[in-house]
């Protein structure tokens, strides 16, 4: 064994460009929430990776956007923290999408920071391989970037050379975090994203953007009001989904409560597979006007 040595790695880049995927995939295990609806990711997720003799922090992180809400403002605030503290950062783009304003003015700041940076065109399996090509001959004159690597996060295509890069370039002496820890996530955290996740993969537009979750009661085994006609070794969740205004809210319960009822079947099924052991799951939909600019309510959400 050589010296242990580390690296914060930030992942960062536009909405949708495959960032939560890319963690979920280099940690094999799911940590964050994924969905096609831009803005999925509110926090910054830490997941922890050893390799040999090198440790890995990852951060994943909200995609840039300009903020219209205080929700939003702290999404960004998240994007700023993880880039300060990161030793190295992954730029995340959709390679099947085109280079825009948004990517110029990340470049721009990038470019000011001369923080060491890879260039992920994610995505592959949509691109021919020739279209790739032009793909990395358009970003690649963005800066200078330390790496351009393509991959496909979703099916998990082309890691083992970033793993190689990454391995290589961690230079820090030590390991941060003891062996055993591979994230900041709680079971409720997780939880919570889990069930979110499921609300942004069934909703569009509007609504998803207006949505929390909170989990209000969460009863294990042997404390009281365990539900008796429960299985013994289970766990009982009681979730509120926040949303922005009523409409959304008919929205989310669907008519004769169809999609509420489709959200709480796949969340509950998730949850099993996340905890290990039988879940029975109650949502309950509430509306809270504005929540989205209220910091306490923010505060709660632990945004
Ligand atoms: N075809 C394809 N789709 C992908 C790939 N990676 C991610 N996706 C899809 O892209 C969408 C966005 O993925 P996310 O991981 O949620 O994107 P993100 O960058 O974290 O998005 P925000 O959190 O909103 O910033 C999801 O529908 C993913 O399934 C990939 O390699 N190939
Ligand atoms: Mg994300």
């Amino acid at each position: 064994m050589g010296e242990r040595r580390h690296a914060t790695v930030a992942i960062i880049g536009l909405p949708n460009a495959g960032k939560s995927t890319l963690l979920n995939a280099l940690l094999g295990q799911k940590l964050a929430a994924t969905s096609q609806t831009p803005q999925t990711t509110r926090t910054r997720v830490l997941g922890v990776a050893g390799r040999g003799d090198v440790q890995l922090a990852f951060l994943d992180t909200p995609g840039i956007h300009l903020p219209k809400h205080a929700l939003n403002e702290r999404m960004m605030a998240h994007v700023e923290q993880a880039l300060e503290e990161a030793d190295l950062l992954l730029w995340v783009v959709d390679a099947n999408e085109y280079l825009g304003v948004g990517e110029h003015a990340l470049a721009k700041r990038l470019r000011r920071m001369g923080r060491p940076t890879y260039l992920l065109l994610n995505k592959i399996d949509l691109l021919s391989k020739s279209r790739l090509l032009e793909k990395v001959a358009t970003y690649k004159d963005l800066l200078p970037f330390k790496e351009v690597v393509p991959i496909g996060a979703k099916m998990g295509l082309n890691l083992d050379p970033l793993w190689a890069l990454l391995e290589r370039d961690a230079a820090k002496p030590g390991w941060p975090y003891d062996e055993e820890t591979f994230t900041d996530q709680t079971e409720r955290s997780l939880a919570t994203e889990f069930i979110r996740e499921k609300v942004l993969r069934k909703t569009r537009e509007e609504v998803p953007h207006g949505v929390a979750v909170l989990i209000e009661r969460w009863i294990e085994p042997g404390q009281e009001d365990y539900p008796e006609d429960m299985d013994p070794e289970g766990v009982f969740i009681a979730a509120q989904i926040l949303v922005d205004r009523d409409g959304h809210r008919k929205i989310l319960l669907g008519s004769g409560g169809l999609m509420i009822k489709d959200i709480r079947q796949s969340a509950q099924r998730e949850l099993k597979k996340l905890l290990q052991r039988p879940v029975r799951l109650e949502l309950f939909v509430k509306v809270d006007e504005g929540w989205r600019d209220r910091p306490d309510r923010l505060d709660r959400l632990s945004i």
